[in-house]
């Protein structure tokens, strides 16, 4: 079990581990270093402690069901090794996280874009993130070397066309819009025939914060979904569901239906640095089956990391070993 120590040992040189350690300070904090207190050495093994640590993942937001089969796991493994140790305990549970969302498949968070012209389609409810996300990415397809025109398709709120146009200024982007009121759907179908003829890259389309329920607008964003796919063959090349890390166990229930309608790529999740319950990207993984693909870890430009599980459960857990 010296491979969890070995590759913490790794990490703590890395920089882009540190801003994980760094962004997730809240959730290590309340939950868990509550986790280090408990598995103290010489602490006895009680069901207690079983509730106990059942409990603190529930508050990290980590999924009833995927708590509670790992808390099974535990009970198995100190049976059978016949562990006296809480503090024993503290390898065994990072390595079942490993085992459990490492698996051996290699998780591909990388966006996929294609040889042509790129769609990647933003939506989420409101409030999110979305908006600052684009942003995020723009700074990160130009360090590409991309050319990268953002899509002024939230329409509809006061100031959604503007402080998306402050992001492509911001990240020197270029930028589409068009009348407050218009038709989504038209911003994008004009945004597509602009960016055939001058040689854009990427389009990376903002649409407006919704409600998952609200039938009306989640029939819209599936308009829109359609009138890309027929404009470009394969787009969006991504559809990338912005949720609040914030919001927990909501943003389950929004994963799913705005999957049905849009057929999800990957999932952003933003303001991880503002959460006590980042343990949320796991139960993402486990119960939609779409891949958490980057995380926002603060509010600037340079705020965004790909999602790198080893580097998230060292965020997680980095005190605790
Ligand atoms: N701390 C933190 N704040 C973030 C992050 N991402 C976005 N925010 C903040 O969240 C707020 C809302 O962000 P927007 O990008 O406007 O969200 P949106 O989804 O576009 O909102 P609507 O268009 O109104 O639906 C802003 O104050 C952002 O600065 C993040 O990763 N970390
Ligand atoms: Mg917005």
């Amino acid at each position: 079990m010296g491979f969890i120590k070995n590759l913490f040992q790794s990490k703590k040189q890395k920089q882009r581990a540190q801003k994980y350690r760094i962004g997730m300070e809240k959730t290590r904090e309340n939950v868990f270093n509550r986790l280090d207190e408990l598995l103290k050495s010489g602490a006895p093994i009680t069901e207690e402690l079983f509730e106990d640590i059942e409990e603190l993942f529930i508050t990290a937001d980590m999924g009833v069901d995927v708590v509670l089969s790992l808390v099974e796991h535990l009970r198995n493994s100190v049976r059978v090794q016949d562990i006296q140790d809480a503090h024993e305990l503290r390898e065994i549970i990072v390595e079942e996280m490993f085992k459990r969302y490492v698996k051996d498949e290699i998780v591909d968070t990388n966006l996929k874009l294609s040889d042509g012209l790129s769609v990647l389609l933003f939506v989420g409810v409101n409030g999110v993130g979305k908006t600052t996300t684009i942003g995020k990415v723009a700074h990160l397809l130009q360090k590409k070397g991309k050319k990268v025109m953002m899509v002024a398709g939230d329409t509809f709120r006061a100031g959604g066309i503007n402080q998306l146009k402050i992001w492509s200024e911001r990240t020197g982007s270029e930028f589409f819009e068009k009348p407050k009121g218009s038709d989504p759907s038209s911003v994008m179908y004009d945004a597509i025939a602009y960016a055939k003829q001058h040689d854009i890259d990427v389009l990376l389309c903002d649409t407006a914060g919704r409600l998952q329920n609200k039938k009306h607008l989640m029939e819209e964003l599936g308009k829109i979904h359609r009138v890309i796919g027929r404009e470009i063959e394969g787009a969006p090349q991504e559809t990338l569901l912005v949720l609040d890390a914030t919001t927990g166990q909501n943003g389950l229930s929004q994963a799913k239906i705005f999957n049905e309608v849009t057929h999800l790529t990957g999932v952003i999740l933003a303001k991880l640095d503002g959460t006590a319950k980042g343990g949320i990207a796991l139960a993402i993984r486990e119960t939609i089956g779409v891949p958490v693909k980057m995380v926002g870890l603060g509010e600037k430009a340079e705020d965004l990391e790909y999602f790198d599980i080893e580097e998230y459960i060292y965020g997680l857990f980095s005190d605790v070993i």
